[in-house]
């Protein structure tokens, strides 16, 4: 039996308290924090706070926090021991805990990477989701708050009656505007509060945009043992990630940030451009592949994209569909950037199976598809690609595959979804969810026809026979 991974040298004082600390966010946040702090210093270590499972807290206390993160190369595995991470808490075992680290003045930023379903909003309209059972509770119950907005009006409220400087919300989420859309959560939430606190906000708390990308797929058993096996110990916090890496952050913090910079995060006036390419580009194809990949019978991206027709199939959507509707961001060369988007997703060392992905599409595909199929329709064009895309997730959520097996669907529509996908008009029926689509697109002849043709061409034909016709 092996030891398992001990801190090697004190966490930094807390700077920040970060909610969602999964595999993305200790693959990504902590990696730069770690590293912006050996670099420049300052008393940057991050509280992590779990909003619902024990999961996190149980791996990385045991461990003093410290954790390994594993670069997946195509040819071969670096590790980084990182120790940002100072403390590890989960909110509903103790509300208070985490609101008495959020109104310590030491604590200047709080971020975000708490998934779609976390800003409790309507992802077709942007807005904070009134009926959500989480906002419900905390409106009733301010000061033991369950959801993230819940927890950050209730810290603001404290702050501001304690006189003490707001901190930063920092979105670090795969969403459109992902700080405005914050910001708007925040600034609703408290409003159904009060009024005075929601102008206080509005006035003196900055939410900073950012576009994150690695791809980080789940920890599996089989990488802790390979880690052990390698380095000696064992590790049940550790994380595996592709090298790639980019963080671009709208530079408006109102008390400092780590020097992130100086380990390459670009600081930028002007987030959008950046977070339309990487939204469309890379999350749009990965939620195709996702939904399609699966159908065809591949269990990760890596699978699918080594599949010729796959990787064509991503070579047309981006020339044909998705790369047309973008502004130019600066300093990216958007030919280049999908060139090797494609590689990435080839890496054989990553495995990112197509069922994580397709998890929770209600929540995604607004901002990586149907904005992209929105553009393209004011335009006068049908976008096919992605209306296939359409297509096959109202046959992934229907809930049985190609096969005949089931599918274990993971959405919080699941069951709206199923009801929809499997009902006599699939198409019309899921179109009709106004959670997910807009009414420009519901009611958009086109859209509707590209996206029966689709379902009716998988359910014959199968998404393998599809996706090859398509791209011929
Ligand atoms: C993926 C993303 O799980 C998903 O939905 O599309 O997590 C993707 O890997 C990251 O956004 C890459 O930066």
């Amino acid at each position: 039996m092996t030891d398992r991974l001990t801190r090697s040298a004190p966490a930094p004082k807390p700077g920040i308290v970060h909610f969602g600390p999964g595999a993305f966010f200790r693959a990504f946040n902590a990696v730069y924090t770690h590293e912006a702090v050996a670099e420049k210093g300052g008393d940057w270590g991050i509280v992590a706070v779990s909003l619902r499972s024990p999961g996190p807290r149980d791996q990385l206390a045991p461990q003093g926090c410290a954790f390994t993160a594993v670069e997946l190369g195509p040819d071969g595995r670096r590790y980084a021991q990182i120790g940002a991470i100072a403390e590890a808490l989960v909110a509903p075992e103790d509300p208070e805990a985490v609101l008495a680290a959020m109104t310590d003045p030491a604590i200047r930023i709080v971020s975000l990477t708490i998934t779609e379903k976390g800003y409790c909003h309507n992802p077709a309209t942007g807005r904070l989701s009134t009926d959500n059972a989480d906002i419900a509770h905390d409106l009733a119950t301010p000061d033991a708050p369950r959801s993230a907005p819940g927890f950050i009006v209730e810290a603001l409220a404290r702050r501001r009656a304690a006189g003490h400087a707001p901190f930063t919300v920092l979105s670090c989420d795969n969403l459109p505007s992902n700080g405005r859309l914050a910001r708007g959560i925040v600034i609703d939430f408290a409003r159904a509060r009060d009024a005075d606190l929601a102008d206080w906000i509005a006035a003196e708390v900055t939410f900073p945009a950012t576009m994150v990308d690695r791809i980080t797929p789940a920890t599996t058993e089989d990488d802790v043992a390979a880690l052990e096996e390698a380095q000696g110990y064992r590790d049940e916090a550790m994380v595996v990630h592709e090298p790639f890496r980019q963080w671009v952050i709208e530079d408006d913090f109102v008390d400092g940030r780590p020097a992130w910079d100086a380990v390459g995060a670009q600081m930028v006036e002007d987030v959008e451009a950046h977070e339309l390419m990487k939204l469309r580009c890379l999350n749009g194809t990965h939620s195709t592949l996702a939904y399609l990949g699966y159908l065809a019978g591949f269990e990760t991206i890596a699978e699918t994209t080594a599949n010729p027709d796959f990787a064509a199939l991503c070579a047309k959507l981006w020339a044909e569909e998705i790369v047309p509707t973008l502004p130019q961001p600066e300093g990216e060369d958007l030919s280049a950037y999908t060139a090797a988007l494609l590689e990435r997703y080839q890496n054989p060392g990553i495995r990112h199976r197509t069922w994580q992905i397709a998890m929770d599409g209600s929540q995604k595909l607004p901002q990586r598809i149907l904005g992209t199929v929105t553009d393209q329709l004011d335009r006068g064009n049908v976008p096919h690609g992605l209306c296939l895309a359409v297509a096959a997730w109202i046959r992934y959520v229907g809930g049985t595959d190609e096969g005949g097996q089931p599918i274990d669907v993971r959405d919080p529509l699941a069951d709206d979804l199923r009801a929809a996908a499997t009902s006599d008009d699939p198409v019309g029926a899921v179109l009709a969810i106004d959670a997910v689509f807009s009414e420009r697109l519901a009611k958009d002849e086109s859209f509707r026809a590209a996206v029966s043709d689709a379902h009716d061409r998988l359910t014959g034909d199968g998404a393998a026979r599809t996706v090859a016709a398509f791209i011929a």
